[in-house]
């Protein structure tokens, strides 16, 4: 990794629509991000919806970047390819409820923030199979900075969160890979 840069995790996740289109293309508008690398993508898993109850399946998926924007930075880009993935907040608005393209901020580096809109390590990564199985594949060694255990410990330690599985109709347009 160059000097000065982070690396970071992005969940991606959409259950609405056309659910592979809108997860490449923000990768790839994430990709034509100035300053930022994607140095890993798992692969696409299909996963129960969390929340209210009258939502179809996700897809969901991480990315690993390296990355010279500071958390903030890198959360206000993730929001700006969430709108220009068509994500409308007010129809879409509900917590937790159906949406076109969600992309969290799971971890930059080892920080550990709690500001206004702003947490990192996600909170609730932890709690989520439909996080935890890609993001293994990519950093299961990997230590959780505010918990201190590795990511392949908290997947073991996971229950009760819902089937996550690999999406059988991955098409090439994702690849998959990862030179971290
Ligand atoms: N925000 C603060 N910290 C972060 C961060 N680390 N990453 C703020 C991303 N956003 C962060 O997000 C609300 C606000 O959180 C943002 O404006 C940002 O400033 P939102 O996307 O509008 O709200 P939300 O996503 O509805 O709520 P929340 O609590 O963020 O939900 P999650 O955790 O994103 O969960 N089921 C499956 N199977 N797969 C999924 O991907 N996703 C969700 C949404 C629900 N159920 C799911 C899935
Ligand atoms: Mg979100």
């Amino acid at each position: 990794m160059a000097a000065g840069r982070v690396r970071a995790f992005i969940a991606l996740g959409s259950n609405l629509g056309e659910r592979e289109a809108h997860l490449s293309d923000a990768r790839a508008a994430l990709g034509g991000t100035s300053g930022l690398r994607i140095v890993g993508a798992s692969r696409i898993y299909q996963t129960e919806p969390m929340g209210p109850g009258d939502q179809g399946p996700y897809l969901n998926a991480v990315l690993a970047v390296d990355t010279d924007a500071t958390a903030r930075g890198l959360l206000e880009r993730l929001l700006e390819v969430e709108q220009q993935g068509g994500r409308r907040r007010s129809s879409e608005g509900q917590r937790w409820g159906p949406r076109s393209i969600d992309l969290d901020l799971l971890f930059h580096g080892e920080a550990r923030l709690a500001e206004e809109g702003l947490e990192v390590p996600h909170p609730r990564l932890h709690q989520r199979a439909f996080v935890l199985e890609p993001l293994c594949e990519l950093a299961g060694d990997w230590i959780h900075p505010g918990l201190g255990v590795s990511l392949e410990t908290l997947r073991q330690q996971l229950q009760g969160s819902g089937w996550v599985e690999v999406y059988p109709q991955q098409t090439a347009s994702w690849t998959v890979g990862s030179d971290l």
